[in-house]
C-alpha cells in the first residue's frame, strides 16, 4: 500500500493566549504550535531540556485575547498538492495582512538540517511547486512568511508522491477523558481504528478528569514498562488531568513566575518529580501558584531525557466558539478521520 497525500494535520487547540498585558514571544508560540502538531511527533529527547518551557498553555478563566500574539501571525496556513506525472508537489497558503515575501526549503523526512532555502518569493504569492521531486520520497518542507509588522509566521509540512506506508511504528497510549466515553464512542472508536491503520498498536486508557495526574501517569509507565522498546507515544484526548510544574515566567512576566502546564510529565518515564521545594505564591494567577504538597511539581527543567512523545486535544473551558465541549472534541476527532 501506499500514500499518495500529503501528510499534514490540524494544529490541535490546546493552548490560549494569556491574559494581562502585551506577551509577544514569537518564538515561543511558535515552539508551542510544533509541540502542538500531533501528526508531526518531535524526537522530545533532543529537546527534553526546554520543553518544559514550551509546554502548552490551558488555564482556566475567560482572558482577554486583545494584545495577544495570535497564531495565525505566527504560522502560515498552507495545504499541499501532488501529482504523480510528471511528479510535482505544490505547496498553498492562505494570503495574510503585511506579507511582504516568503522562503521556502525542504529536506527529506528524518534530516536535522533545512540547509539552504530553495525559493524566495514575493509578497503576493500564494502557491509554490517543487517539480524536482521522485515518487516515493518522503519530504519535509518549511515556509517562513515575513510581514511588515506581525514578525514571522511559519508552515511545516511533510509530503510525499506514494510514499511507502510505515506499517510498523511502535505503541501509541491512548489516554481518553472518560467524560466523552459515551457521547464520543463512535468517534473514538474511529480514532483507535485510524490510529491502527496508520501502524500504530493502540492501548487505551480511561481517566476522569478529575483523577490526580500521578494515578494519570502509573498507568501511562505500567504500559510503557510492559513493553519500552516499542511504546513510543502518548496522546491525551480530552481533559485529561493536566500536569504543572516548576517556578518560571516563560513569557518574561514577573507576575506569572510559578508553575505551568507540563503534558512532558507523561513522556518522561524515569525521572524524579518531587513536590516539596517550589514554594511560589505571587503569581497573578492562581494557576501558577506553587507550593509544597499541592499537587504541582518542583521541576523547572526536565529531570532526565524524555522517553515518549506527547500529544493533547483539549477543548475544555472554550465557550466563545458557544459549543459544548463535547461537541467540539467530536468535530475535531471527526475532522481528523475525514
Ligand atoms: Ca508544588
Amino acid at each position: 500500500m501506499v500514500e499518495d497525500q500529503p501528510r499534514v494535520r490540524s494544529v490541535p487547540v490546546v493552548f490560549r493566549a494569556s491574559k494581562g498585558s502585551a506577551c509577544i514571544c514569537p518564538a515561543f508560540f511558535t515552539r508551542i504550535a510544533l509541540l502542538a502538531t500531533f501528526g508531526a511527533f518531535i524526537d522530545m529527547r533532543l529537546l527534553h531540556k526546554v520543553l518544559l518551557i514550551l509546554a502548552s498553555i490551558c488555564f482556566a478563566g475567560s482572558y482577554d485575547l486583545s494584545a495577544q500574539t495570535y497564531g495565525h501571525d505566527r504560522s502560515v496556513r498552507m495545504w499541499v498538492e501532488v501529482q504523480p506525472s510528471p511528479a510535482r508537489i505544490t505547496l498553498k497558503w492562505l494570503t495574510h495582512s503585511n506579507t511582504t515575501g516568503f522562503q521556502i526549503w525542504r529536506k527529506l523526512k528524518g534530516e536535522t538540517s533545512w540547509g539552504g532555502s530553495l525559493a524566495s518569493l514575493g509578497s503576493s504569492a500564494l502557491e509554490w511547486s517543487d517539480n524536482n521531486v521522485q515518487v516515493g520520497i518522503s519530504y519535509e518542507y518549511k515556509i517562513q512568511r515575513t510581514t511588515a509588522n506581525l514578525g514571522n509566521g511559519f508552515g511545516y509540512v511533510n509530503s510525499g508522491i506514494q510514499v511507502p506506508m510505515v506499517e510498523e511504528r511502535g505503541t501509541m497510549v491512548l489516554v481518553v477523558d472518560n467524560s466523552f466515553t459515551s457521547s464520543l464512542t463512535t468517534q473514538l472508536a474511529q480514532l483507535q481504528t485510524d490510529l491502527e491503520g496508520e501502524g500504530w498498536k493502540v492501548v487505551r486508557h480511561n481517566v476522569s478528569p478529575t483523577a490526580s495526574v500521578t494515578s494519570v501517569k502509573a498507568l501511562i509507565i505500567g504500559t510503557y514498562n510492559s513493553d519500552p522498546a516499542n511504546v513510543k507515544a502518548v496522546f491525551l484526548v480530552g481533559h485529561v488531568p493536566v500536569p504543572y510544574s516548576g517556578n518560571l515566567a516563560p513569557d518574561g512576566h514577573g507576575e506569572h513566575f510559578g508553575a505551568w502546564t507540563a503534558d512532558v510529565y507523561y513522556g518522561e518515564m524515569n525521572g524524579n518529580w518531587t513536590d516539596n521545594s517550589v514554594n511560589s505564591t505571587n503569581a497573578a494567577w492562581p494557576e501558577n501558584r506553587n507550593v509544597p504538597g499541592d499537587g504541582k511539581f518542583d521541576q523547572t527543567v526536565i529531570p532526565t531525557a524524555v522517553e515518549l512523545a506527547v500529544g493533547r486535544v483539549d477543548m475544555w473551558n472554550m465557550p466563545a466558539f458557544g459549543q459544548t465541549e463535547a461537541q467540539m472534541l467530536g468535530n475535531y476527532l471527526t475532522k481528523l478521520s475525514n
